[in-house]
């Protein structure tokens, strides 16, 4: 059994490397180009909002690490995630996203160190100095542990009121500790970490507006009184009540203006079709047109994982296909897409199974490139004694000598970005146990 088991794995792999060349030959050509890329050559990054715990779906890790060049944890960098009870750090889920990107040099922003939002009961408790020490001590630790790894941090979250009157928003840090606690958060992160962008991030504050004013007249007065600010960010998230304001350049400008650089850094749009593809182009362009928009990050890989996925709200849907938004984003940002929604590709992988005195099994693995695909074929080549008695998975085609068979779906070939299907056949060796030589998959 064993002896047997370590056989067919030696068969298995010669005929894996038979196939190799033609796997390589098949090229899975990259697409013209990806949102990463072309952000890159305009001098920008292109990221995503990523949740660990996806990060194990193929189609979703082909597509981040396909087409983002940053990254921002949607929820594990938040203070319940990272300190749930006081002094206890958990850095598990933050730490896997971390590890993901460090490994395809993709960038990190730190999302986030002070809001009031998914925080800790334990830290509404506190009475005011004990308070400051949580705020100072969470800081302190999660920005150590991260050193050197994070570009930007949003060192403080949504601080600010909606409407008219521009004040700071209630919650345990601006109650207790006053305006102040802003301030005080920056300082303690530069002490920290010297090396990281430190950013303040906020939402309805992407036009001019009571709001924006409040932020950038606060920023203001932290340049002109030299306390540590080196970003803004905009989260932008835009539906038809809330849509791309059209002084939204100027808006990024005018901080800009401050001495500050700023972030696109939650972006999502709700909508669908060439409306929703207008106004990714237009957020695109306006960060394009503001030398000092360093970034731009969407909230999210796919609309299915979308924290309102009822608003379609992002470029990839929820099969990993490029919706219209995806190639005007594309598009503004200088790129070329292959058309139709990106270059259609796929790759084949063969393996050998059973085996018995007179046949043996051979499995094909097809697995689609970063673009989704509706169809596919792979030639499978036997030598010219051995016959194929039976195929499963799949509808066959011969050419004249029944050596050559082309194999394509059965029924719906429609694969997601980088899913896989298998089919299989039977070789009758007539003495010869060649493996087949498995050509290169074609997509459509
Ligand atoms: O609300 C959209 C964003 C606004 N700006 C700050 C961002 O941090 C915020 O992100 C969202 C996440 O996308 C959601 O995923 O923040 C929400 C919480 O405020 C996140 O939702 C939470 C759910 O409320 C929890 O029930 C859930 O356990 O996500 C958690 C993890 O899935």
């Amino acid at each position: 059994m064993r002896s047997h088991a370590r056989k067919a794995l030696v068969l298995a792999t010669t005929g894996l490397l038979a196939a190799t060349g033609v796997v390589a030959l098949s090229g899975t050509a990259h697409a013209a180009s990806t949102l990463g890329e072309s952000a890159a050559a305009k001098g920008r990054y292109f990221g995503t909002a990523v949740a660990a715990n996806h990060l194990g779906e193929a189609p979703y890790a082909a597509t981040l690490n396909a087409e983002f060049t940053s990254v921002t944890p949607e929820n594990e960098m938040k203070w319940d995630a990272l300190e749930a009870s006081r002094g206890s750090f958990t850095y598990g889920a933050a730490d896997q996203i971390l590890a993901h990107a460090q490994g395809r040099g993709m960038k990190v922003r730190g999302h986030t160190l002070v809001w009031h939002s998914q925080l800790p009961s334990w830290v509404g408790t506190l009475a005011a100095s004990d308070l400051r020490t949580a705020m100072n001590n969470h800081i302190t630790q999660v920005m150590r542990h991260y050193q050197g790894k994070i570009h930007s941090w949003d060192v403080v979250n949504e601080a600010f009121q909606d409407g008219s009157s521009g004040a700071r928003r209630s919650s345990p840090f601006q109650d207790k500790l006053g305006s102040g606690f802003i301030e005080e958060a920056f300082r303690t992160a530069r002490a920290t970490d010297p090396a990281a962008k430190l950013c303040y991030n906020d939402y309805n504050t992407d036009g001019v507006n009571a709001k924006s004013n409040a932020v950038y007249a606060m920023v203001k007065d932290f340049k002109q009184r030299g306390v540590p600010i080196d970003c803004v960010g905009f989260q932008s998230h835009f539906n038809s009540q809330s849509p791309v304001p059209a002084d939204y350049q100027q808006n990024l400008q005018r901080f800009a203006d401050l001495g500050v650089d700023v972030q696109i850094t939650e972006l999502d749009i709700e909508g669908s079709g060439s409306s929703q593809a207008t106004s990714y182009a237009n957020a695109v362009k306006a960060c394009l047109a503001v030398s000092r928009c360093t970034g731009i990050t969407v909230w999210g890989v796919t609309d299915k994982y979308s924290w309102r996925s009822g608003g379609t709200p992002l470029l990839f849907d929820g099969n990993y296909a490029k919706k219209p938004a995806y190639d005007s984003v594309l598009a503004a940002l200088g790129g070329t897409s292959g058309g139709g929604g990106g270059t259609r590709t796929c790759s084949v992988s063969y393996a050998k199974q059973e085996e018995w005195g007179d046949r043996y099994n051979g499995k094909v693995t097809v697995t689609a490139g970063s673009s989704a695909i509706s169809g596919w074929n792979v030639r499978v080549t036997i030598a010219s004694v051995q016959e194929i008695s039976a195929t499963w998975n799949g509808t066959p085609s011969w050419d004249g000598t029944g050596k050559v068979m082309t194999m394509t779906p059965n029924g719906n070939g429609s694969l997601a970005a980088g899913g896989t299907t298998s089919f299989g056949f039977t070789v009758m060796t007539h003495g010869n146990t060649a493996p087949p030589t498995v050509g290169a998959c074609t997509a459509s």
